[in-house]
């Protein structure tokens, strides 16, 4: 399998945490964002993804599953352990709602593409912009703040599908200036997280394309 990837993509970020739970190993090819108005928008990886977005997985027949969360409900079938959604159905929907708040309500509305569009259409200035983004982040912070119940992961003793979105917006949200002191069961999980093996291997400035010195789109 090949991993379309992008060191700084939290969507990315997921699917690497959950690549590495699962043990799993894939070819990458990195798309930069930033580099020639967008490597994601270029015809070449529009045939791969529509969307334009990273990331996308291509599988060893070709075909090419795109959007994180369904790729990591695609690797959570080919390979069931360790599984990622919990097994008690309330906690397992507890746990998705995590996630669905962070990949459908949080990081869309910061996304490259939206604050491009804030600045560039609607001519909002940079400072408009990141209050916009921490708007957005705080709000999501605050509900997932009161719906989590660290065990030590958001809802488990092991990582869930609320863990591998959970951490990658925490990295966002301290790249954008969100305080986290505010969200303290956030705080924990994420430290729970930066401290298992797989989040720590799939963390931006682990991956061979970081440009540690290079600017926030
Ligand atoms: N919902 C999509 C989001 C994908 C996405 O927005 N990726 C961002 C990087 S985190 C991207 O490629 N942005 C480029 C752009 O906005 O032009 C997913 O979960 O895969």
């Amino acid at each position: 399998m090949i991993l379309y990837d992008y060191w700084r993509s939290s969507a990315a970020y997921r699917v690497r945490i959950a690549l590495a739970l699962k043990g799993l190993a894939v070819e990458r090819r990195f798309v930069h964002l930033l580099r020639d108005g967008g490597e994601q928008r270029s015809a070449a990886y529009r045939e791969k993804n529509p969307q334009g977005l990273a990331p996308a997985l291509e599988l060893d027949d070709g075909r090419v599953l795109t959007q994180s969360l369904a790729i990591i409900d695609y690797l959570d079938a080919i390979r069931p352990q360790p599984p990622l959604t919990p097994s008690h159905a309330v906690v397992a929907a507890r746990a998705r709602a995590v996630a669905l708040i962070v990949a459908c309500e949080i990081h869309p509305l910061g996304n490259l593409r939206v604050t491009d569009y804030l600045r560039r259409e609607l001519k909002l200035d940079r400072e408009s912009v990141e209050t916009w983004r921490r708007h957005w982040i705080t709000a999501g912070f605050e509900a997932i703040e009161a719906m989590i119940a660290p065990a030590p992961f958001c809802f488990t003793d092991t990582p869930s599908l609320a863990d591998i979105c959970l951490a990658p917006q925490v990295f966002n949200a301290e790249r954008f200036g969100v305080l986290l002191e505010p969200y303290p069961k956030i705080r924990q999980v994420a430290d729970v997280c930066a401290a298992h093996p797989a989040f720590a291997a799939a963390h931006p400035s682990r991956q061979p394309d970081a440009e540690p010195t290079s600017p926030a789109p």
